[in-house]
């Protein structure tokens, strides 16, 4: 393993570190077939993930805001350590609107989550500023990788180092990019329960074989098993979201009117994108002193008739 944290294989991943505008380091890994995949160290977030040919397969909006804090209308936020909003703290939690640092020495995860992968370590912890709205002291351990075979996966690692239990939310906020809000269907979440955040979070259950989109939807399917797929008729191609520790899994398209409410989104991009993500937020997760939650979230992609 060399000092980038790239296994030494024959056919070497390669991983960069680049500027963005506001001189922010942003992590570029890339796979020997020519994928790859870019993180920020503003809010640890994923912004890009293209395919071997250089496609990109998550949504950023035109109109996205690169100015910290602000997070990026796209990609995958991390949303910790709440989602929704409530109390003093913002919108989805302050992680995504946070510097986080490379982490050069993290505990040791599985070999298998880093042989032949191209991979980044990232390390958030709570400043003094931080501290006095959310009194937690936690380190919160993020690993990007990129797979031989254009996997992304995304391990969150939250440890309690306070003196006293801790509860939090979290979600990657994945917003994939679809070619028409039309041509998509979910599969994986039929006959669970959801709340309804249209609905002032009432529960309901899904009753459709597959979820279609002819409207806004903003929900959160509870206790999903640990696959979902998204199906993009249109592009023929599936995205297959893989994880662990994440029970829940939100659904979420502005449609029309919402999309118009946002400055950082267009008027008609609610076509390009869907929001499914990876989540704990019904039973939020409590660590006492010392203990450590992971959360696994694997993307992939198949092609799809
Ligand atoms: O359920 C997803 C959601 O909470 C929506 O209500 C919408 O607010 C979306 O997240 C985007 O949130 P953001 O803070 O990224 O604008």
């Amino acid at each position: 393993m060399n000092h980038s944290g790239v296994a030494c294989d024959k056919k070497t991943a390669s991983f960069e570190v680049v500027k963005d505008r506001n001189g922010i380091d942003q992590v570029v890994l890339q796979n020997s077939r020519g994928a790859s995949a870019r993180v920020s160290l503003h809010g640890g977030q994923v912004l890009s993930w293209k395919t071997d040919h250089g496609e990109e397969l998550l949504f950023i909006s035109s109109k996205a805001i690169f100015k910290p804090p602000t997070p990026v209308r796209g990609g995958i936020p991390i949303c910790f350590p709440q989602f929704g909003k409530r109390g003093s703290l913002e919108q989805h939690g302050f992680a995504r609107n946070k510097i986080w640092v490379m982490d050069d020495h993290p505990p040791p995860l599985q070999p298998s989550d880093s042989s032949g992968k191209s991979f980044i370590d990232l390390l958030l912890k709570p400043s003094e500023d931080d501290l006095r709205i959310w009194p937690h002291g936690f380190e919160f351990r993020l690993r990007v990788s990129l797979s031989a075979n254009g996997h992304l996966t995304l391990i969150s690692r939250v440890r309690n180092i306070n003196c006293k239990p801790f509860s939090f939310s979290m979600a990657y906020h994945t917003y994939f990019s679809i070619s028409d809000i039309s041509e998509v269907r979910i599969e994986g979440l039929e006959t669970l329960d959801y709340l309804d955040n249209l609905c002032e979070k009432k529960r309901f259950t899904e009753q459709g074989d597959a979820l279609t989109f002819e409207s806004e939807v903003d929900r959160v399917y509870l206790g999903s098993s640990d696959t979902v797929a998204i199906f993009d008729h249109e592009r023929k191609r599936t995205f297959l979201i893989q994880k662990e520790g994440l029970p829940d899994v939100v659904v979420w398209n502005p449609w029309e009117k919402k999309s118009k409410s946002m400055t950082d989104f267009g008027d008609e991009e609610y076509r390009q994108m869907l929001c499914v993500d990876g989540a704990a937020i019904e039973k939020p997760i409590t660590l006492k002193p010392g203990e450590e939650w992971t959360g696994r979230l694997e993307l992939s992609y198949v092609p799809s008739s």
